[in-house]
């Protein structure tokens, strides 16, 4: 067992307790323990009371949970309708039209507006229609491509209220990326932006977009945003103005009641190979867990200001910036800028100027922001905090114990929250004043999830504490994903056959003395770049398009600040010099997938490790480049292993 294993439990938080701030909905260890409890023994018992207490249903369910991991068909609250934009906003917006829904934080500091339920409401409304007018009917998909303003969040409500099935493409995606995307959801409509600002950057969305519609025969129409305000190239037979259609429109639509288990959206992740997968979320339970989530795991009371830093392009934007907050109706900050614009202060000025009672963001952000020093962190006021949360990757305990000591000054709960775009929710994550917390686990599993460790070969689960092998789940729960769309033999080949009868999650985790989780990291091909899954396999795919490259072979190598970073082999096909290839091969993968995907190191090699019959032997590039070219492990595969020197020294002179 590693070292973590040994730190003790922290006390829960005090600030929590001390009469300052509402009581934490769950109060003690007990408490979680017994709710716990009756959700994994009783699930029909306790999320027909959840679903009852969250959610308006236009009408109600009787049947619960439906279905099972063998078989891959499972439903909840099947008979059940609702609306997820009535959830989300018509009630706030009729009980309490003032309160604020959306606090936007421009890329320019202290530019940006708040929206109130009732304008979120009437402009949900207006593009609702317009996108009505286009002849799109429930069961469409849309394609979102934008930047992080509040209108990408009324795209993803106007789809939702018309029962349309959207899918955002993280604006920071390629022209192929994106093309790729909405050729597999066969995309009718694209809403988009003249243009994004990050950082004081100009990004040229709508030309990315004209770019990416010319493989995309089935978009019909696209509707454009004005962000900036700058010439763009439009096509006025097909693209449409946003202000100008929708000024044209009634502030008011109707919502159309959809079954619970119909679609609400398609969120494209990495898998293990190069294709991305379109996971397919439906509305009644999905909404469920984003709802319980945002309100155990942050603790969120009314008057809270909620501050999720995730793009919206990721599954922690739609959860925790768009459906979770206002399906409780909460006010969620959208922040279009990134942390260290101007300067390194920026999220802890959006802080202090907006009261911010719970933030959350990535471990590679709070590292950046560490090795920035301290100052930009102590000139600010952070006093109206009380929950601070991780996500997307392991914290290592230095980060972890900064930000507790420096953002959450010692009075704040660290929520070390692990789930994944297919969980839609948090399956293991500390609950604030009922779970201690240890830096570096994500301690617990959340309400219904029973979360097992298997041994990875045999598949048995691997019962008591101290052990250690793959992450599963045993039970189904609300949010789960059902499907990947169009393609539901590769949903169970990826989750549900590797171990019948569980969920597969794809991470290696082990449970300590106290049955905390300490989650290790994927035992697959795909990398964790600053929180964000890469397949190795895509990044090959786009290397190969190169006409000098042979082979190529991806792995992740450790990096200080964004956990792990892409390191690229090639082999060459033949000697020409060419003095300009790993320039050239960083901007094809830049290209072809996005910047998010650029190689850190790019290594050329004249053979990559094989086994006999060919394959490459990943692991041994993996060893290698994490400095433990020492512990090769069993190496009677490899065909040829006079390469191995001459494989290390080269790493050792390239990283
Ligand atoms: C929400 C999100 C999922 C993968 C997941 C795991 C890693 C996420 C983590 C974490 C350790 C945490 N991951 N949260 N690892 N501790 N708190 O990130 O979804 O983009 O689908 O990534 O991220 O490896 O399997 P997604």
């Amino acid at each position: 067992m590693s070292t973590e294993q040994s730190i003790s439990a922290l006390p829960p938080n005090h600030r929590l307790f001390d009469g300052s701030v509402p009581k934490p909905w769950v109060e003690s260890l007990e408490q979680y323990q017994e709710l716990y409890k009756e959700s994994i023994e009783q699930p029909e018992t306790f999320f027909s009371r959840m679903a009852l207490k969250h959610i308006s249903w236009s009408r109600p369910f009787t049947r619960v949970k439906q279905g099972s991991f063998e078989a891959g068909d499972v439903a909840w609250f099947a008979d059940g309708e609702l609306n997820i934009t009535y959830n989300c906003v018509d009630r706030w917006a009729y009980a309490d039209p003032d309160r604020i829904a959306f606090i936007y934080e421009a890329d320019e500091p202290g530019q940006g507006d708040k929206w109130t339920y009732r304008r979120l409401l009437q402009e949900v409304c207006r593009v609702s229609n317009v996108l009505a007018s286009f002849g799109l009917r429930k069961g469409d998909t849309v394609a979102i491509y934008m930047p992080m303003i509040p209108e990408a969040a009324v795209a993803m409500l106007a789809c939702a209220r018309l029962g349309l099935v959207h899918t955002v493409v993280f604006a920071g995606f390629s022209a192929h990326s994106l093309a790729e995307r909405v050729q597999d959801a066969a995309s009718r409509v694209i809403i988009t932006a003249d243009e994004g600002l990050r950082g004081g950057r100009v990004i040229r969305t709508k030309a990315i977009v004209d770019e990416a519609l010319a493989t995309c025969p089935t978009v019909e129409r696209v509707l454009v945003f004005r962000r900036t305000g700058n010439e763009i190239p439009f096509n006025p037979s097909r693209d449409v103005w946003w202000h100008e259609a929708t000024a044209k429109h009634r502030p008011y639509c109707p919502p159309v009641p959809v079954s619970a288990e119909d679609p609400l959206f398609l969120l494209y992740t990495s898998g293990s190979t190069g294709k991305p997968k379109g996971v397919l979320h439906t509305s009644g339970g999905y909404l469920l867990g984003a709802s319980m989530t945002v309100k155990y795991t942050f603790d969120v009371h009314d008057g809270d200001i909620f501050c999720c830093t995730a793009d919206i392009g990721w599954i922690t934007g739609h959860t925790y910036v768009v459906y979770g907050p206002l399906s409780l109706g909460s006010t969620s900050v959208i922040f279009e800028s990134i942390p260290t614009y101007p300067n390194p202060s920026r999220y802890w000025k959006l802080v202090e100027d907006y009261k911010i009672t719970q933030f959350y963001t990535a471990p590679t952000a709070i590292r950046a922001l560490r090795r920035q020093g301290d100052s930009w962190v102590d000139s600010c006021d952070l006093s109206s905090l009380r929950i601070i949360g991780s996500v997307g990757e392991p914290i290592n305990p230095e980060a972890w114990n900064w930000y507790y000591k420096k953002i959450g000054r010692e009075h704040c709960v660290v929520v070390d929250t692990y789930w994944q775009t297919e969980t839609g929710s948090h399956v293991i994550t500390p609950i604030p004043g009922a779970i201690p917390t240890k830096p570096g686990s994500a301690t617990l599993p959340f309400f219904g999830i029973d979360a097992v460790i298997l041994d990875p070969v045999t598949g048995e689960e691997l019962k008591g504490n101290d052990v250690s092998g793959v992450l599963a789940i045993r039970s189904l729960w609300p949010s789960m994903a059902r499907t990947i769309a169009g393609d539901h033999k590769r949903f169970l080949d990826t989750y549900l056959r590797p171990y019948p009868g569980y969920y597969f999650a794809g991470d290696g985790a082990s449970r300590d003395k106290d049955g905390y989780y300490w989650i290790r990291g994927r035992v697959d091909d795909v990398i964790n770049v600053s929180g964000h899954r890469m397949s190795t396999a895509e990044v090959e795919s786009a290397l190969i398009l190169h006409p000098q490259v042979a082979e190529s072979a991806v792995v992740g190598a450790p990096d200080e600040i964004t956990g792990q970073a892409i390191c690229a082999f090639v082999t060459l096909k033949d000697e020409v010099v060419n003095d300009n290839i790993n320039a050239e091969l960083v901007a094809l993968v830049r290209k072809e997938i996005g910047p998010i995907a650029t190689p850190k190191h790019l290594i050329v090699v004249n053979e990559l490790p094989k086994t006999r019959s060919g394959k490459i032997i990943r692991r041994i590039l993996r060893k290698v480049v994490a400095g433990e070219a020492d512990q090769l492990g069993d190496l009677s595969t490899l065909s040829d292993p006079t390469i191995l020197d001459i494989l290390i020294k080269k790493v050792e002179v390239s990283i």
